[in-house]
Parts: structure tokens; C-alpha cells; sequence
């Protein structure tokens, strides 16, 4: 099976929601071939149907687009270290979901807008600024300006569900890492694959991040980190 992720110019993958599968399929031991697009290949993606990454297409040709479906079937299809425990755990990742798509995800991209914009190639440029500056309402360079303040508030306030549940168990899976740890880690892992500007302070999330990091070591994006 075909992975379909987000790639910048320089073939870095960096989209939050295609690193949560990366991590789904390492914590099951399970490969994908990588097929790196960038933004404006994606809607020429099977035929002109394609939505948006991560999506995954079977031998088959069966294709299977949003990363949380993405998941569910992957346990669906080899039930063996599954992602979710449970339907109670399944039901618990979409609240973590949520807060991984409203608040991590989107606090860090807004620390890293300009970054995200600079990695692409000039068309992926003009396309990623149109279309961000028309949904936001606002320029790139003013989403991301006073960003300093904003990371010092990330880490105390953002990440303190984050830090709570780590002061009781290794992983938000308990003893093993579970879909919970995927979700929150992609949110978080895009910024420094994509940015230079340091997010996560020293302390029990930054050491939970570089166990994920471990996890995807094989990944020549995740082994580039420094932190
Ligand atoms: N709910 C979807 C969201 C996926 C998503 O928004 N992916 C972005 C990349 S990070 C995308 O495909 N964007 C296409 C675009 O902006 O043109 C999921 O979890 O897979």
C-alpha cells in the first residue's frame, strides 16, 4: 500500500495529520511506500478526485482518505497492537483529536507560518498564501509575528493536558503507546521538521516527544531533529 503526504519543495514531509500515521503504522509495525506530494498535486491525485493527505491507497486501488479513518482501518484490517484499546478509547481519541487539530496543531502552525510558507516551491508559495490568508483573514507574516510570547504560553497553558496526563503514565496510551500518542505527536512534530524556531521547553513533554521520535527513528525527517 501508498502512503499519499504532504512534502515541502525540498521532499521534507511535514503535515501534522500524515506524521499521526507515520507513528500508526511504526507503533504496528506495519510499512507504506511514501508517495510525497506537494499541496497543488493533491487534487490530481486518482483521477481528480483527490481531497487531501494523509490517504492511503490499497493494492487493490481502494483508496482511503482522512487520517482517523486511516487508522481505524488499519486496526480494522490487522487487529494485531492495535491503536485503540477499545470503542471507550476510540470514542476518548476523538476528544483528543479536537484538542490535537484546534489547539496544538493550530498554535503551532501559526508559530511556523512564515517557515511553512519559505519550504515551499514558488507555485506551492503563491497557492499555500492565497488560500491561508483568505481562510485566516489575515497575512502570513501578522499570523505569525509575536510568536515568542505565544510559544511561552503554548508550553504552560496549551500543553498542560498534555503534561497532566504524562505525570501519570509513560505514554497517553498508559504503558504502550496508543493512537492518543500518534494524534498529539504529529500535531506537534511538524514544527521543528519544517522550522528552526524551538516550540516544546525542556521538561516531561519535550522528554514524551523524543520517545515518539525513537519510535520513528527509521524516518529520515524525525532522525534529522535536534532538541
Ligand atoms: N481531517 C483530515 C485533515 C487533512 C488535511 O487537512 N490535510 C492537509 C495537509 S496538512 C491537506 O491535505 N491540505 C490540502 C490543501 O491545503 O490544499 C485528516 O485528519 O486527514
Amino acid at each position: 500500500m501508498k502512503l499519499y503526504e504532504l512534502a515541502a519543495a525540498d521532499g521534507r514531509r511535514f503535515s501534522p495529520y500524515c506524521w499521526r500515521i507515520r507513528m500508526a503504522l511504526a507503533l504496528k509495525g506495519m510499512s507504506a511506500t511514501p508517495a510525497p506530494v506537494e499541496f497543488q498535486q493533491i487534487p490530481a491525485l486518482f483521477g481528480g478526485t483527490g481531497k487531501s493527505v494523509p490517504t492511503l491507497e490499497l493494492d487493490d486501488g481502494e483508496v482511503i482518505v482522512d487520517s482517523f479513518a486511516i487508522a481505524l482501518w488499519l486496526d480494522e484490517m490487522n487487529p494485531v497492537r492495535p491503536l485503540f484499546t477499545s470503542s471507550t478509547a476510540r470514542s476518548h481519541c476523538r476528544v483528543i483529536e479536537g484538542w490535537a487539530n484546534t489547539a496544538v496543531a493550530a498554535e503551532v502552525r501559526n508559530m511556523i507560518i512564515m517557515d511553512i510558507w519559505k519550504a515551499q516551491s514558488p507555485e506551492n508559495q503563491a497557492y499555500f498564501r492565497a488560500s491561508r490568508e483568505k481562510r485566516f483573514g489575515r497575512r502570513l507574516e501578522d499570523i505569525q509575528q509575536g510568536r515568542e510570547d505565544r510559544a511561552a504560553t503554548f508550553n504552560t497553558v496549551t500543553m498542560a493536558p498534555l503534561a497532566h496526563a504524562l505525570g501519570h503514565a509513560r505514554w497517553l496510551g498508559g504503558n504502550e503507546p496508543d493512537y492518543a500518542d500518534c494524534l498529539v505527536f504529529g500535531s506537534l512534530v511538524w514544527g521543528p521538521i519544517i522550522s528552526d524556531f524551538p516550540i516544546l521547553n525542556d521538561g516531561p513533554v519535550k522528554d514524551w516527544f523524543a520517545r515518539c521520535c525513537g519510535l520513528l527513528k527509521d524516518e529520515p525527517e524525525v532522525a534529522a531533529l535536534r532538541f
